[in-house]
């Protein structure tokens, strides 16, 4: 077992917290969204991969959080044959694909953290620091769909922590979207069998597990989760396909202060390991060889109980 607000921590080192400018929400009520949209994270038709590398035309962060010596165009795929989730407009948004490789190594300081593998977006206007933007106030709702790529399958002998909002100092994260045999140290049994490791959960800030279902590798799966700031609580909205979100759980207590942003992409931990970032073994991956598949990436404000389904 491993200390894991240490890993966390050094996990957290792999980028230095960026300072976005604020924007006014965006505005698109044309699908199932209904409530103010605080970060539109969708991807619109007419980008290009090499769009992902400029702040003018990106909706994420072109700095971070990638491997040394690589641009998001080169991380980044539009599956091909892929129709566009709940949250996406047919005709204005496309599913992006976010992929690991070798290449997907960070150094602290001399030192390459040879333990992960992650290639992380972060929503252009997501400010890390506590209070910055509306995202760390009130009650507010982050919302995403994945889907599998056969052709660039995760190995999910390991654990996969794609989604987690981290707190603004590093210290944790008020809740996590895991899949794969999760560690023991994360809150899992470490134990490898079909069963167990063919689930996407959502941990609350303590890595309890309070939601689980098993992967879907035919369909879209949609996820929400609600974090209340002023009562501190957690609750987790699913859907597959194009159905409506349900409430999976009822709102649970959590520990929602720190502020943060909202991570998105693939990070891929070791097996064998002690400290998650320093150590453990990983196959080699080809070049963009494992892919999570998203769309109906936004955030939205939920204050009065607003939630879109
Ligand atoms: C995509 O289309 C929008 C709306 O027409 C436009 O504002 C934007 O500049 C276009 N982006 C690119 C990268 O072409
Ligand atoms: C990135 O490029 C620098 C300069 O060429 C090199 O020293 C470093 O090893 C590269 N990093 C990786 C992970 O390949
Ligand atoms: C990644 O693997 C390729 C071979 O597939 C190798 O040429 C390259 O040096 C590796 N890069 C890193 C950073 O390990
Ligand atoms: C998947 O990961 C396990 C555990 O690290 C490893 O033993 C296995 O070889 C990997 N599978 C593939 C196809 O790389
Ligand atoms: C982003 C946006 O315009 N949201 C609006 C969508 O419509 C509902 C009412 O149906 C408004 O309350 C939202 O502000």
């Amino acid at each position: 077992m491993y200390l894991l607000p240490i890993a966390l921590a050094l996990f957290a080192t792999a980028y230095a917290a960026p300072k976005p400018h604020i924007h006014k929400p965006p505005h698109a009520n044309n699908t199932a969204i209904k409530c103010p949209i605080i970060f539109d994270g969708r991807i619109p038709r007419n980008l290009t991969l090499s769009s992902f590398d400029s702040a003018t035309t990106s909706p994420y962060n072109p700095d971070y959080v990638k491997g040394e010596n690589t641009t998001w165009s080169s991380i980044l795929l539009f599956p091909k044959y892929t129709a566009p989730s709940r949250f996406d407009d047919v005709k204005i948004h496309k599913p992006l694909e976010v992929t690991i490789d070798n290449r997907s190594l960070f150094r602290a300081g001399q030192n390459l953290q040879v333990g992960f593998r992650r290639a992380g977006l972060l929503l252009k206007d997501d400010a890390n620091d506590p209070g910055a933007d509306a995202s760390d106030a009130g009650i507010v709702t982050f919302h995403w769909s994945v889907k599998q790529d056969a052709a660039r399958p995760l190995n999910l002998s390991h654990e996969y922590m794609n989604i987690w909002h981290e707190k603004a100092d590093y210290s944790g994260n008020q809740f996590n979207f895991v899949g794969g045999v999760v560690l023991i140290g994360d809150g899992g049994t470490g134990v490898d069998t079909k069963i167990e490791k063919e689930k996407w959960r959502v941990q609350n800030y303590k890595n309890e597990f309070v939601f689980e279902v098993p992967i879907d590798f035919g369909r879209w799966q949609n996820f929400a989760v609600q974090l209340d700031y002023v009562r501190n609580t957690i609750q987790v909205f699913y859907s597959a396909g194009k159905a409506p979100l349900e409430a999976v759980t009822e709102a649970l207590p959590n520990e929602n202060a720190g502020g943060g942003q909202l991570q998105i992409g693939v990070a891929k931990k070791p097996t064998e390991t002690k400290t998650v970032v320093l150590d453990g073994y990983h196959e080699l991956i080809p070049l963009r060889g494992e892919g999570q598949i998203y769309g109906g990436i936004f955030v939205e404000k939920s204050d009065g109980g607003c939630i879109s389904v």
